[in-house]
């Protein structure tokens, strides 16, 4: 850490310092708060891995199902015309449940480039590599940043047809609000006959997705608290990882699962130059992970200008894949 800093975290790194403003704003606001987007670091990537592989983390095993047995639907749904397209896929990361698509499209002989953007180039070089592999006639442009950003891009590059690809149920981890920016934002990227494939995780038991990010074997906790340990990494804090204590809520009404760490005890953190205290049993808020009825997902589709196409549902009906214009 650079002692001379007086008043925040200088860096050659643009994502370092806005890591850093994220975390003083959101730990100078009342309530606390820290955004789940800084929890993939390569910790955070690897618990990540260790959650997706849980048995109650259905997610990831749900889209899996729709991407490998629906595969002809989903194809069926985004290459309707048969014509060169591209797809782009938002944050591919490994492109585990999009392989199954792509390997199918180029058996198919549809004419489309895979677009994959995503924050980590490394990333990227390691699914290119696995791509020109196991699907050896795709076409790949790998794009390298934002998202809106990388969108620009891609449209500079080729003015095929879109179809936009945001798996995961990522969407959940943004607030409604935001969400609903989002997808206006996707949509002022879009021209007519692109299409949008959003992966919603479903309203359903209760139970059913409040043990799926309340695991017994800390997992989850161990995620969460990585963000704490992240900070102490990067910017010299001294978090006690020992007195924060993961807390996890969810509410079957609105559909938030959200996910606290709760101070122990009373507390002072110090950052860089700043002292943070903490009251005992004070919460930092750390991530919402959204669940969506279809009538929620419809109203969302709406108020950001697109229409629903296509719905694919996995064989459980916890999670859905929906196909917007
Ligand atoms: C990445 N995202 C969709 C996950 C989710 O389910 O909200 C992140 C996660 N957080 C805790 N467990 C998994």
């Amino acid at each position: 850490m650079n002692s001379n800093t007086k008043s925040q975290i200088k860096s050659n790194h643009p994502k370092t310092e806005n890591f850093f403003i994220d975390v003083k704003k959101g730990l100078e606001s009342n309530p606390k708060r820290l955004s789940s987007k800084y929890f993939y670091d390569e910790v955070g990537d690897h618990l990540f891995q260790k959650i997706m592989a849980m048995p109650e983390y259905y997610l990831t095993k749900c889209e899996l199902d729709i991407f490998q047995n629906k595969t002809a639907d989903i194809a069926e749904l985004i290459a309707f015309d048969k014509q060169p397209f591209d797809l782009i896929e938002l944050g591919a990361g490994d492109a585990m449940k999009s392989s199954h698509l792509l390997k199918y499209m180029v058996e198919q002989g549809l004419d489309f480039t895979y677009m994959p953007i995503d924050i980590s180039g490394n990333i990227l070089s390691i699914l290119d590599r696995k791509l020109s592999e196991n699907i050896p006639d795709l076409n790949v442009v790998r794009l390298e940043g934002e998202y809106f950003e990388m969108l620009n891009k891609a449209a500079s590059l080729s003015s095929r047809r879109k179809v936009i690809l945001f798996l995961g149920g990522n969407i959940g981890n943004m607030e409604l609000e935001e969400a609903t920016l989002f997808c206006i934002g996707l949509k002022e990227h879009l021209a007519t006959g692109d299409r949008v494939l959003i992966g919603f995780d479903l309203k359903k038991n209760p139970n059913t997705i409040l043990n799926a990010y309340n695991d017994k074997t800390g997992i989850t906790a161990e995620f969460n608290l990585n963000l704490l340990a992240r900070i102490n990494r990067e910017f010299g804090a001294d978090f006690n990882l020992d007195q924060f204590q993961h807390y996890q809520t969810y509410d079957p009404v609105g559909g938030a699962c959200r996910s606290y760490l709760v101070s122990l005890i009373d507390q002072v953190v110090t950052i860089d130059h700043m002292r943070i205290s903490f009251k005992e049993n004070e919460l930092i808020d750390m991530e919402v992970s959204q669940k969506f009825s279809e009538i929620d997902i419809k109203e969302l589709a709406e108020k950001s200008g697109f229409e629903i196409e296509g719905e694919i549902k996995d064989s459980k009906k916890w999670f859905i894949d929906s196909v917007w214009k």
